[in-house]
């Protein structure tokens, strides 16, 4: 499979399957699901080239595994990243250890005032790991890494969740659990 090809149609399924479906007329369930016919056929009429052999290549080696199948491999989904309104039945979880985010510089000023925000997304995206918070942080320029306080949120009444490949996720991160 063509590197390339693979990239490519991994960062269309993003757009369409987490942000804008109505970009090749697909409709999404409420949970967030496709009909995998029906985005093959729609992403074809809208010369976006696919094919099972390809989507299943994509969701099964993507570096993030950022799509997953329903059991009968009839429907298809982002596990996290959605900016539109999806229930994704996601799994409350209790963090027993601090939780990271990358993010740069520029957004510092705010995110001491306001805490961390969801934005445009559904969630606040974190990390188990600093690894994965620099290569987040990174998208964007020189990467900061936040420490997150997630055990005294959770102790708190925060709910945290994290999604099927591993991405934790939260409502809000209000700035006094924030080591900067
Ligand atoms: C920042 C990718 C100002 C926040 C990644 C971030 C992740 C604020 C940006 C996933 C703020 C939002 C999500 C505030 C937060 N004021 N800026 N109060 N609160 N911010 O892309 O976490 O590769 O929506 O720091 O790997 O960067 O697409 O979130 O810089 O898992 O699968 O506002 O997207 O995954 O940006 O990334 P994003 P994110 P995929």
């Amino acid at each position: 499979m063509n590197e390339n090809i693979i990239k490519s149609t991994s960062k269309f399924l993003s757009l369409v399957l987490r942000h804008a479906p109505e970009k090749i007329a697909l409709t999404l369930d409420e949970n967030g699901w496709a009909n995998v016919e029906e985005l093959i056929i729609q992403c074809n009429k809208f010369h976006k080239k696919l094919d099972h052999a390809l989507l299943d290549y994509v969701v099964e080696n993507n570096d993030k595994k950022r799509f997953a199948f329903n059991e009968d491999k009839t429907k298809i989904r982002a596990s996290q990243g959605h900016s539109i309104s999806v229930e994704l039945e996601l799994k409350e979880i209790e963090p027993i250890h601090f939780l990271y985010h990358g993010t740069v510089d520029k957004f510092l000023p705010a995110i001491r005032k306001e805490g961390l925000l969801k934005m445009s997304r559904q969630h606040v995206h974190l990390s188990q790991d600093r690894e994965t918070a620099i290569k987040v942080g990174s998208r964007r320029g020189k990467p900061v890494i936040l420490s997150i306080n997630a055990p005294k949120m959770h102790a708190d009444g925060y709910s945290f969740y994290v999604s099927e490949n591993g991405v934790w996720l939260t409502d809000q991160v209000p700035a006094e659990y924030i080591e900067f």
